[in-house]
């Protein structure tokens, strides 16, 4: 994946309240372009396999309980300095600690139903977008 892509997951919470819309019409209107996208469901294997880093964490149960409830929409998305640029717009992993109109702000519920995903590094974007897309399905 070319490195002005990141890769994204809108979580179950926020498929299951009906913010599939919103939260893509704020990825469009900041500038990202959707060069992939997918509703799918993560199975517990997947899950454990994608969140791998975290699996000595206390929450690393939950997690996997919580990112495998339910469909997710997963989508890479295009713009210069995506990366950063993404993070920024989704907001601090903890809601209450999430600047004012980011995503997690609006949207999330807690520090683990927080709505939204978004990739940390240029490297991790490359691995969590092949995680979940083959190349025929990145335009
Ligand atoms: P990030 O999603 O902002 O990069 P990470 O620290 O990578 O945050 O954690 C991955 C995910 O694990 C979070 O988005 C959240 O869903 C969950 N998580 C992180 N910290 C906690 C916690 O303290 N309690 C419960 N869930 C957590
Ligand atoms: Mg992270």
């Amino acid at each position: 994946m070319r490195t002005d892509r990141t890769f994204t997951m809108l979580k179950p919470d926020a498929v299951e309240k009906g913010h599939i819309g919103a939260i893509l019409e704020k990825i469009n209107a900041s500038g990202f372009r959707i060069v992939a996208m997918k509703l799918t469901q993560m199975t517990t294997a997947d899950a454990k396999e994608f969140y791998a880093v975290h699996s000595e964490r206390p929450f690393y149960g939950e997690l996997v309980e919580y990112m495998t409830r339910g469909p997710i929409v997963a989508a890479i998305l295009e713009k210069e300095n995506a990366v950063e640029d993404f993070r920024t717009l989704i907001g601090a992993t903890n809601p209450a600690d999430a600047a004012e109109g980011t995503i997690r702000k609006l949207y999330a519920a807690s520090i683990g139903e927080n709505a939204v995903h978004g990739s940390d590094s240029d490297e991790n974007a490359a691995i969590e977008g092949a995680f979940h897309f083959a190349g025929r399905e990145m335009f």
